[in-house]
């Protein structure tokens, strides 16, 4: 026996894949279409071990489906716009078109080394004309409809640098290549309207049957639909001001203690005309963090402003108002009723300013109007210390109070959303150019559609900081297409969430003259299952799905949800390795030159450690004299040095072993811990597979436990890929394979083989082409169909029963627990022992008792 010559085998068949085509989609007319997408690539420069993980897990999906007789749509393409393009631009000077176009032909290479089923023909890059052309087209739709507006927004402004920060470019408040401190700034930007479509959003989660919970969790969480009561607090004069809120809970109306409004607030900015110190304390808020997130972490602060509002229920009570940190101007109204004993946030507030705090809803049999401590009470329980609620449950009272509201006229029930609009604009020449003239005299003109693709211009410079679209010499510079005066194009470019937003449907059909071809992509859509990493299980599914609807909306596309299935696969991690040092100022860590100040953590990448005398020690000569210690198993990063590069794997094991690693040694939504004992394990196993398939071992006869066991695996192999439990597919593929190689020659034995190796293909293609061949069959076993299982070997409650001859016990037999007589009969008659005690006579008479025992009386 050989050998697996995987190195050969992989590049030999993934070119008989590419010259055949195989994986063509839509030419199988007729039959069922099954639509596998992963998440798209960001051509980053080199594929690495989470891409590898993902892939493979479409691809055996996609495999199995051929297999099963589908007509398989599984693409590929590249997110391709973005920022690490620009700073590559930015750094090392070269453009960051050649940039991506460099990385995507090499991480192409990569990809195709994993021998994955792919429709190339397909390929698409949202950084081509040919992309983003269309996309403009799309954005020009939602203009004219109405769902994309301008407004003024906040954008961090760097300005050392003068440019536009993406958040992510903000580091503790910092640019992050100046260091200087990021400051808030007015600009008009573009805006798609996704709060159109909130309750749709919202709603359209509960038809998702194929999606994690989880994830829809998060997606309801971030659309949050709240429920509660609008409402005014009439001014104490000379505060003129009345002030409206927005509660979740008006049953706590009686526990209100303050009003407190945000920094940008009209009444902050009221308060900030006459007093100095609430001008400053506004500064004070602006210069924090204003995201949801961070307001909930910071210390909460606030200002008392001197103004009073009236109690609406009770015009005794009157309330002093703050200017407060917590209190977002985005949400409600920017102003909200402070309840301290069942709010944290407003406990935490009033014990720090020595504010009332009044129990209005019984926690257990605490009753008492003082209520003490520093958690606040947010359960069920009964109204009390309220007035005309006291006695009633939480949902009563704020039906109750909602009621009054309205009919006394000083509020009103309303549902509140966190959704924002979607800020697409983005300052950067890496992107979609938004397709818009402006023009002094006509405004806002959208290019015409025949003057699409708006091109990016390729000779930019990128020393200067900023917008390079926007301090190119000539391209803005353009003539309006209305009235023909001299105009400006808008210099912003879109969110590449908008590029993600619809590369589904251009997979699905790409025609040159329009985005996509209705019936076509309709004919694919929704993707059948959808593979990635759970980042994206707010942000970018959130887009496709308010994108897919938008469409729908338009007429453009009758799809409503555009991902049936969602999978969210976890990820790859590996263990670190460290020294541990002292660091001063002065030191070299390169060279290990440690001193006293900081402990420190130098990691050490597998690369640079050696085993010696069974310990590990560190390759580098600086570093010998300390001793390597094994960090946490964590994902991979680079700051870690724990990163495991897959190409190499690829040379020295093939495709297959990296794939069956992959796929077998942890449920798929779990984390990987990549182990080099565990990718030679799987090495092995794909040898061990190769000698039986190699093997040439013909037998004859049947042998029903191998049938039965054949029969199983057929069964639960297509199961568990269905259901994406590669890992238990994987053991059931070992099992199959342990029993085959204990069973004696036979019929059986030899087709159980086969059988194998068709199970196999979805997951080690490239051993399964090479046994295929090897076993000469015609054709690819990637053409093949999927085996049958026959259900009659499929009734795995097998009885031993006993066969008697006139009494006495000749034989055992395994049966099926359900057989009948006259198969049980007709078996034991069979048996050769039987067959020999009888030596010929004829049976007088054969007594059955199911399940238990064939007595043949001779
Ligand atoms: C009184 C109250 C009493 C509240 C109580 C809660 C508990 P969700 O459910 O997330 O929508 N709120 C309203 N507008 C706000 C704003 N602009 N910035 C910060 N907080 C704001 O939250 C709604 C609750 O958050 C509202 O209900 C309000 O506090 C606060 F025992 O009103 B509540
Ligand atoms: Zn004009």
């Amino acid at each position: 026996t050989t050998r697996f010559n995987a190195l050969d085998a992989d590049a030999r068949w993934q070119s008989v894949w590419a010259e055949r085509e195989s994986f063509r989609a839509g030419t199988r007319p007729g039959a069922p279409k099954a639509y596998v997408l992963e998440m798209f690539p960001y051509p980053s420069g080199r594929i690495h071990i989470g891409h590898v993980r993902n892939y493979t897990m479409g691809d055996v999906l996609a495999r199995y489906k051929r297999m099963t007789g589908h007509d398989v749509l599984h693409p590929m393409g590249w997110d391709a716009f973005g920022m690490p393009a620009e700073n590559a631009a930015m750094e090392k000077g070269v453009h960051p078109g050649d940039w991506t176009r460099a990385n995507i032909a090499a991480m192409r290479a990569q990809l195709k080394r994993l021998g994955l089923a792919i429709d190339w023909s397909r390929e698409l890059a949202t950084c081509e004309p040919d992309y983003y052309g269309h996309e403009q087209a799309l954005f020009l739709d939602f203009l004219a409809s109405g769902l994309v507006y301008r407004k003024l927004s906040a954008v961090n402004w760097d300005p050392v640098d003068m440019t536009v920060l993406a958040n992510e470019q903000v580091i503790d408040g910092r640019g992050w290549r100046s260091g200087a401190l990021v400051e808030k700034k007015q600009l008009s930007q573009w805006f798609l309207k996704i709060t159109d479509f909130a309750e749709e959003l919202l709603d359209g989660l509960g038809e998702l049957e194929h999606w994690p919970d989880k994830v829809k969790l998060m997606q309801a969480n971030w659309i949050g639909k709240s429920q509660g009561l609008q409402f005014s607090f009439a001014p104490v004069a000379p505060f003129d001001q009345p002030i409206a809120v927005f509660s979740t809970r008006p049953d706590t109306i009686f526990g209100a203690s303050f009003v407190a409004v945000a920094a940008d607030h009209p009444v902050a900015q009221a308060a900030a005309v006459t007093s100095a110190d609430a001008a400053a304390f506004i500064e004070l808020c602006k210069a924090g963090g204003t995201t949801a997130a961070e307001l909930e972490t910071q210390e909460k602060l606030g200002f008392d402003t001197g103004f009073e509002v009236i109690h609406p229920l009770d015009a005794a009570i009157r309330l002093p108002v703050y200017i407060a940190n917590f209190v977002l101007m985005e949400y409600g109204t920017g102003a909200v009723m402070g309840v301290p004993a069942h709010d944290q946030r407003d406990l935490d507030f009033a014990r720090k300013y020595g504010l009332e705090v009044r129990r209005v809803v019984a926690d257990n049999d605490l009753t008492d109007a003082v209520f003490v401590g520093d958690e606040a009470y947010t359960g069920p329980g009964a109204l009390v210390n309220s007035g005309f609620l006291d006695g009633m449950t939480v949902d009563a009272a704020k039906s109750e109070v909602i009621a009054r509201a309205e009919s006394e006229g000083w509020g009103a029930g309303t549902t509140v959303w966190r959704l924002r609009d979607w800020g697409v604009s983005r300052q950067r020449y890496w992107g979609t150019p938004i397709p818009v003239i402006h023009c002094g005299a006509c405004g806002v003109v959208p290019v015409p559609r025949d003057q699409l693709p708006v091109l990016l211009p390729e000779n930019v410079d990128f020393k200067t900081p900023g917008n390079p679209l926007d301090r190119h010499p000539t391209w803005k510079h353009v003539d309006c297409p209305q009235c023909g005066t001299a105009a400006v194009r808008e210099t912003d470019t879109l969110d590449t969430f908008a590029d993600s937003s619809w590369y589904f449907i251009r997979f699905a059909s790409q025609p040159d003259d329009q985005p996509f071809d209705r019936t076509e992509a309709e004919s694919w859509l929704p993707v059948g299952q959808y593979i990635g990493g759970v980042e994206h299980a707010i942000l970018h599914l959130l887009y496709a799905r308010f994108w897919t609807r938008a469409l729908k909306h338009l007429g453009k596309l009758d799809i409503a949800e555009p991902f049936a299935g969602l999978f969210t696969q976890g990820m790859v991690t590996h263990e670190t390795y460290y020294v541990e040092g002292i660091r001063h100022d002065g030191d070299d860590l390169e060279q290990g030159i440690f001193d006293n100040a900081v402990p420190t953590k130098f990691w050490l990448s597998p690369a640079e450690l050696i085993q010696k005398d069974g310990r590990l020690i560190a390759n580098v000569a600086a570093l010998a004299a300390y001793e390597v210690k094994v960090g946490r198993v964590e994902k991979m990063s680079k700051s870690k040095k724990n990163v495991i590069d897959p190409e190499p794997m690829f040379d020295t094991y093939g495709a297959d072993a990296v794939r069956w690693f992959m796929l077998g040694d942890s449920p798929p939504e779990r984390d990987l811990p990549w182990t080099e004992a565990g990718i030679e394990a799987c090495w092995k196993f794909v040898n061990r597979l190769w000698r039986l398939f190699e093997a040439e071992q013909s037998g004859a006869g049947a042998d029903i436990e191998i049938d039965r066991a054949t029969a199983r695996a057929v069964a639960g192999i297509a199961a568990d890929i269905e259901a994406l439990q590669f890992n238990k597919a994987v053991a059931k593929v070992h099992s199959l394979a342990n029993t085959i190689e204990k069973a004696a020659p036979s019929a059986s034995r030899d087709t159980a083989i086969d059988t194998l190796v068709h199970l196999v293909a979805p997951m080690l293609p490239h051993l399964a082409e090479e046994a295929w061949a090897a076993r000469r069959h015609d054709g690819l076993v990637a053409d093949a169909a999927w085996p049958d299982a026959d259900p009659a070997l499929l009734v795995d409650d097998s009885v031993t029963i006993a066969v008697q001859v006139n009494g006495k016990l000749r034989d055992t037999l395994t049966v099926a627990k359900d057989s009948s007589r006259d198969d049980l009969e007709a078996l034991a008659m069979a048996s050769p022992r039987i067959v020999a005690t009888l030596a010929g006579a004829a049976p007088k008479k054969v007594i059955v008792v199911p399940g238990r025992l064939v007595n043949i009386v001779a």
